[in-house]
């Protein structure tokens, strides 16, 4: 069962479940990409609803101030689990079974293969994948299922990182716009040789703030 909570810190006030209404309106409501929209109104029954008005403090043209939006994903919604042992580095990792994350979301793909990507990554975002096992001899190749619709001037690194999101990548490649968010090219770029189990962070840089990439999936080779 699906369902829609509106909450005001923390508290949820509303809620929505997916049986109240017909499947067909679940579905419109629900089964896409959403935006936020921050709207500031004035008139129409806003201001006698508190009070009364509007009066001489009622005045036109004053901006709203937003600190910041942040979107975030929790467990279940059709993301992959994480694995329970560890992440064979030459295998498939999909990006959408991430232990964890700042600033992604997870839709369903397009691409050859099906299932999820990880989206509406932007500059500061990261994915985290612990218990990924290089073995050895040393892996020195890193490669990614990668889509952008990142407008033109618009992109960004696609960095790996080792054991901390502090640390220097290890490898990145940059990415600007492939024709679409589900237009998927595999990108490699060299990575710094790496042998033993890490936990291995994906981290997204870009000198712009709009989202610039989409990633299905990724994995190294020696
Ligand atoms: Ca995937």
């Amino acid at each position: 069962m699906e369902e829609i909570r509106f909450s005001l810190d923390g508290n949820t006030f509303h809620t929505v479940r997916e049986n109240q209404v017909d499947a067909t309106t679940w579905s419109n409501a629900t089964d896409h990409g959403f935006f936020v929209i921050l709207n500031v109104a004035m008139g129409g029954g806003f201001p006698d609803a508190f009070g009364g008005g509007p009066d001489a403090g009622t005045q036109p043209g004053h901006s709203m101030l937003v600190d910041y939006v942040q979107v975030l994903t929790s467990g279940g919604g059709g993301t992959t689990p994480p694995p329970t042992g560890n992440r064979d580095a030459y295998g498939t990792i999909q990006a959408e079974s991430f232990d964890g994350q700042s600033g992604t979301m997870t839709e369903t793909t397009s691409d050859s293969g099906g299932g999820q990507n990880v989206g509406a990554l932007a500059n500061g975002d990261w994915l985290q994948f612990k218990g990924v096992n290089f073995g050895s001899p040393a892996a020195r190749q890193f490669s990614a299922r990668v889509a952008s619709g990142a407008p033109a001037g618009v992109s960004g690194l696609v960095e790996v990182r080792l054991d901390s999101r502090g640390n220097a990548p290890i490898g990145s490649f940059s990415v600007g716009n492939t024709g679409g968010w589900q237009s998927w090219r595999t990108v490699p770029a060299n990575i710094a040789s790496v042998t033993g189990t890490h936990d291995v962070y994906l981290t997204f840089t870009s000198g712009q703030p709009q989202d610039f990439v989409n990633v299905n999936w990724f994995t190294f080779g020696r």
